[in-house]
């Protein structure tokens, strides 16, 4: 009996040792490079930590830090003067004229996210370290550095607490009183530092009034921190509290020093005075100093391990949704980089694809916490003063695909950031369509910020539509507020927010759209980001009418509308006008290649493999084509992809693991996805695409974190679809991936499907239903519902649930 129990034991503990090292990162020497560093972040708070030893370098984060201040709706008063000009030369053909005239009604650049500043601990000990290793534990979302120096062994342990809104690190020493350091501040934007008290310093300093994006190098003053406006420029204030167990902290104006103590809590705590996007954040801004003193007095009265229990307990609140073994998920003991490198040079590692799964879901859960903003192309995670594309919000794709995993993946709660970007945005949208065009509803742009900027980009004419003025932003973001709806069915978020911010969207796609030469409703001007066709004359042209992108969001946008309005039982008459007005878009086309074709005219492309593949929206991230639905389009589609090859950049990459799973070829998305984790780094300098760097941040390169969120959500897609009339189990399996589980994904209709799989096919599937009614599921292996009566219908098999039960499916 006994023995029995302990052989039990030893089970447990050897599964959840072998759990442990599937879901750690880690590495056997400190960061050399910032894409080495491990993340963390609790939404607002996020921290880069390098692990190094004599002097450790922790680079910081503060969600709404951003350049700036209230974006301008009416940057260029004369905009909509262009317009009807621009319609009369695109309609004649004469695509130079329209260009030009295009980027006459161009408005400002937005604001930057700015890093918040550095964090230094300099290590009195001396000597070589031993037995190194730092680690990011993503199963409780803890980063850990440990060392052995003169037979001492150091460790430090850091995390970014949502309950406690605080990033704790604890250091520790085996040997009592052997921790002797310094700790200090600094920042890359204006800052102060002061002593507050013998254990506590601050440091302080003001944003930049305005960063001009990386990519605009005519200014000579690209940062500007004087504001003759006194409306921009944000304050920031950070603290560091050291908290000891034996020892002595002293502290003065250049940081913290420890002598002699065994163990050291420090605290860091920073807020900014943003008081949302319409306040100035300087003299109606929140009082920064308050909040992070007030954070921190909550915190610094605890234990640190109060502090990391509630810290993983409300981590793994969503975390320990979802579970993904991928063959037997066998754990190689190497440092993630050489896993990455073997695996780039052809290994399998199912395990560490499992990994990155997960990865990708402790990111959002680090970048995307309710109250806090949208994750930027960065996520929280940004050391620059003019960050690459300002790691701003780009509406052309970038900003959505950070959120695709949100619903699949079970985080559903972290859509909210997005949806708030989304209120800011449609009002500020909705001043500058009626100043820029003179439409109703909201519009927004290739690019966003904190501050709701909705103006078409390009300093007033000097950057080019090629993507400064693409103008269905709030097409493509309507369709997060509806999948936010088909996720939840929570018919009351539908009805008084999600319906209203659709139909606003809609009025002004319905204002915008006009008739065509051919009598279609069609976009003028209109242009496929970020693509060049070539025109008649054999030169590049940007500008044109009904790129094929614009008119799959409009669909997108109506369709969805169209369904709403009959689930809210609402607005009959505007849901026949809006049938209406769809059947007279300008349909899709298949070109002289068999290709979808992404322009009004079949046009041959400036470059054929552009990393962009805007006119396959209707694949994905819409429902428009799709081989079971659309066979030739979707064919079409394919031609498509296969034109464009599978090259580009990190995000592109992840794009086209979702459009391949979509298709259906599970073995083509997993191409892709071995591509995006194709290791990036200072000694693979010959290797030039998007990939992976060594802490499993996407590069595009540079980092965009996009990538990471995109590659997950085609992981998602490969595993299990339900856009259309069904939920489809196992649609795109790879061939690679025999055997495995997945427990905890959602689909549209509010269930959460489990499923277990052998010999590629599907053994057995659990389906929970949250919200009760009728189930539809598809797949390749004929199934039953244990206990329960079901129907087919083609080959779709149907039973009713009731809410709240658990169903399970078997092999027939
Ligand atoms: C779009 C893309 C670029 C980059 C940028 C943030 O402009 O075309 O590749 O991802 O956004």
């Amino acid at each position: 009996m006994k023995k029995t129990v302990l052989s039990l034991l030893l089970i447990i503990q050897v599964s959840v040792q072998l759990m442990a090292q599937a879901l750690t990162l880690w590495y056997d020497r400190p960061a050399e490079r910032w894409e080495e560093a491990l993340p963390v972040g609790n939404g607002r708070l996020g921290a880069m930590v390098w692990g190094k030893v004599g002097e450790e370098l922790i680079q910081l984060n503060e969600a709404t830090l951003w350049s700036g201040g209230p974006t301008s709706t009416n940057a260029n008063p004369d905009a909509s003067k262009y317009l009807p000009e621009i319609r009369k030369a695109l309609f004649a053909g004469d695509y130079a004229t329209a260009h030009e005239l295009t980027k006459k009604m161009q408005g400002l650049y937005t604001e930057s996210y700015e890093p918040l500043g550095d964090l230094l601990i300099r290590m009195d000990a001396a000597g070589q370290p031993t037995s190194y290793r730092r680690e990011l534990d993503i199963a409780n979302a803890v980063a850990t550095t440990r060392f052995v120096v003169n037979g001492v062994e150091y460790q430090r342990e850091i995390l970014s607490s949502a309950p406690d809104q605080m990033i704790v690190i604890r250091l520790t020493a085996s040997k009592a009183g052997a921790l002797n350091f310094t700790v200090s501040t600094r920042s890359p934007i204006r800052f102060t530092n002061a002593a507050i008290s013998p254990t506590e310093i601050a440091m302080r300093g003001k944003a930049p009034a305005h960063t001009d994006p990386n990519y605009v190098n005519y200014n000579p003053e690209p940062v500007v921190y004087d504001d003759p406006t006194g409306c921009r420029g944000m304050r920031y204030d950070m603290r560091v509290r050291a908290v000891n167990k034996g020892g002595k902290v002293t502290s003065d104006a250049n940081g913290l020093r420890v002598a002699g103590a065994t163990e050291v809590v420090l605290f860091v705590s920073a807020a900014t005075s943003f008081n949302g996007f319409d306040k100035c954040p300087d003299k109606d801004g929140k009082d920064e100093k308050a909040l992070a003193e007030g954070y921190l007095k909550k915190a610094v009265v605890k234990p640190y391990d109060v502090i990391k229990k509630a810290h993983v307990q409300d981590y793994k609140r969503y975390f320990n949704r979802v579970a993904l073994t991928l063959n037997d998920n066998q754990v190689p003991n190497l440092p993630t980089n050489e896993r990455l490198k073997r695996y780039t040079a052809g290994a399998n590692d199912p395990a560490l694809e499992s990994m990155y799964f997960q990865y990708g879901r402790y990111l959002l859960i680090s970048s995307s916490r309710t109250g806090s903003p949208a994750a930027t192309l960065q996520g929280i995670w940004n050391p620059h003063v003019q960050p690459p594309w300002s790691s701003n919000y780009t509406t052309n794709i970038n900003a959505q695909m950070n959120y695709w995993p949100a619903e699949v993946t079970n985080l559903s709660e972290l859509h909210q950031p997005l949806i708030n970007l989304i209120k800011t945005l449609s009002v500020t949208g909705k001043e500058t369509s009626k100043n820029f065009y003179g439409t109703d509803g909201w519009v927004v742009h290739h690019n966003a910020d904190i501050w709701g900027a909705a103006n078409p980009v390009g300093d007033l004419g000097k950057g080019t539509p090629q993507w400064a003025n693409w103008m269905l932003g709030s097409a493509w973001l309507s369709q997060h507020l509806y999948e936010h709806y088909r996720f939840t069915q929570d018919k009351k978020y539908l009805q008084t927010t999600a319906y209203p911010l659709m139909k606003e969207a809609a009025e002004f796609c319905l204002d915008w759209l006009v008739e065509g030469p051919d009598g279609y409703l069609v976009t003028a001007p209109s242009t496929s980001p970020e693509n060049l066709f070539i025109g008649p004359d054999g030169k590049p042209y940007d500008v044109t009418i009904a790129a094929t992108m614009d008119m799959s969001l409009i669909w997108d946008l109506f369709t969805n509308i169209i369904e709403a309005s009959e689930v809210l039982g609402t607005d009959a008459d505007y849901r026949k006008m809006l049938l209406d007005k769809r059947s007279k878009l300008f349909p899709l086309q298949i070109g002289k290649k068999g290709n979808l074709q992404e322009w009004y005219k079949d046009h041959e492309d400036q470059d054929p493999q552009h990393r962009h593949v805007s006119h396959l929206y209707g694949l994905h991230p819409g429902r428009q084509i799709s081989p079971l639905t659309t066979p030739e389009f979707a064919q079409a589609a394919q031609k498509t992809l296969e034109i464009r090859g599978d090259g580009g950049t990190g995000w592109s990459k992840a794009w086209k693991i979702n459009f391949w799973a979509r298709l259906l070829d599970g073995d083509h998305a997993y191409k892709l996805l071995r591509e995006l984790l194709h290791y990036v780094g200072h000694d693979n300098p010959e290797y030039k695409g998007g990939g992976t760097y060594a802490n499993l941040f996407c590069a595009h390169p540079p980092f965009q974190v996009d990538g990471n969120f995109g590659g997950i959500a085609g992981m998602a897609e490969m595993l299990i679809q339900s856009h259309l009339d069904a939920i489809q189990l196992l649609p795109a399996l790879p061939s690679t991936w025999q055997k495995g589980s997945v427990k905890g994904l959602r689909a549209r209709g509010d269930y959460e499907v489990g499923m277990d799989w052998t010999g590629g096919k599907l053994t057995s599937a659990t389906v929970r239903s949250e919200a009760g009614g009728e189930c539809r599921i598809r797949s390749a292996v004929p199934l039953r519902v244990e206990g329960v009566q079901s129907r087919r219908e083609g080959d779709v098999l149907v039973f009713n649930t009731v809410k709240g039960k658990t169903y399970r499916l078997v092999r027939e």
